[in-house]
């Protein structure tokens, strides 16, 4: 075992015994969602995962150690410190363990964390993507990379519009990750359950998804899958609204000049402040619905 890794107990004990195990992302926590939901989020995240039969891993880089299980001091440490906690991408993880310093890792960190430690389904909300605007600015992002070349399968709602949703797709396709839509044909948009875009295939049961993930792996070559699961119809924003609040959030961080790894966070705690509550409770809801399935692909592989 990679000697930076350290799992929970309760997850070394699932993923010996060949348990159902999903991987949580921390971002999602500290950079994602304002306290006190983020922490109510994380832990109801854990909850969910249980309640569907699998055991939950939230990773995070704490004290340089590349964790798989977190104690629930360790969840509200996250939570409260928020964003003045290293955003820890791929790029982040050997420099926060040299230093023995603690990241919320991203989708990209937490599936590299996760195949290291033999996990192969993970749930989050949103992925990053291809930004609008990547033509001049080049901002792509590396949870894109490691889809393609890390054999964990991540399950979101989609991707925010804050990116450039046919532009990610294509990008994925480049890159030869799958893109599969739960009970879909069309791609999720992370607050509405649907967008212009397609996925490439539609499948309507865990058992399908982890057939699909089984037939990868057995092929002996690198990369990962993207489940894409639509937020409940009772839950989804109406477009107008949303769409505004993207627009406005855009904006505002093409004038203050906002770059690198802070725009994704900067865009999702303005989109976040302009829809009011209504925006993160649909947040919740789908995430939730996310690792729902997740456990449920993770119990049939
Ligand atoms: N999109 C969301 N919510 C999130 C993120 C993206 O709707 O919380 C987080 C995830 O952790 C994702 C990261 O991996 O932002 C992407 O950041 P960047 O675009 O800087 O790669
Ligand atoms: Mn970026």
């Amino acid at each position: 075992m990679n000697q930076y890794l350290k799992l929970s107990p309760a997850v070394e004990k699932a993923v010996s015994e060949g348990r159902p195990v999903i991987a949580l992302e921390s971002t999602i926590i500290s950079h994602g969602m304002p306290y006190p939901q983020n922490l109510e989020t994380a832990r109801l995240c854990e909850a969910e995962a249980r309640k569907n039969g699998a055991e939950p891993a939230t990773v995070a880089v704490i004290h340089g150690q590349l964790c798989a299980g977190l104690t629930d001091e360790e969840l509200e440490y996250l939570a409260k410190t928020g964003p003045q906690v290293a955003k820890a991408s791929r790029r982040d993880l050997p420099v926060l363990i040299a230093r023995k310093a603690d990241g919320a890792t991203t989708v990209a960190a937490t599936m590299i964390i996760a195949a290291m430690a033999g996990i192969r389904v993970f749930a989050t909300g949103g992925i990053g993507g291809v930004h609008r605007g990547a033509e001049t600015t080049m901002d792509i992002s590396a949870d894109l990379e490691e889809l393609a070349q890390t054999p964990v399968a991540v399950v979101c709602a989609g991707a925010k519009s804050i990116l450039d949703l046919g532009l990610t797709l294509e990008y994925l396709e480049t890159k030869g990750v799958p893109v599969i839509g739960y009970r879909t044909k069309t791609l999720p948009a992370f607050y509405t359950y649907e967008s212009d875009f397609s996925v490439d295939y539609r499948m309507d049961s865990p058992k399908e998804i982890a057939d699909a993930i089984n037939a990868q792996r057995k092929m002996g070559y690198p990369g990962g899958m993207l489940i894409t699961d639509p937020i409940p119809a009772e839950y989804a924003m109406p477009k107008k609204v949303i769409d505004a609040a993207i627009e406005q959030a855009l904006k505002e961080a093409a004038e203050q000049g906002i770059k690198g790894k802070a725009t994704t966070p900067f865009l999702l705690a303005r989109v976040c402040e302009l829809t009011g509550g209504e925006s993160l409770k649909s947040n919740i809801k789908l995430v939730l619905n996310n690792v729902a399935l997740a456990a449920q692909i993770a119990a049939a592989l």
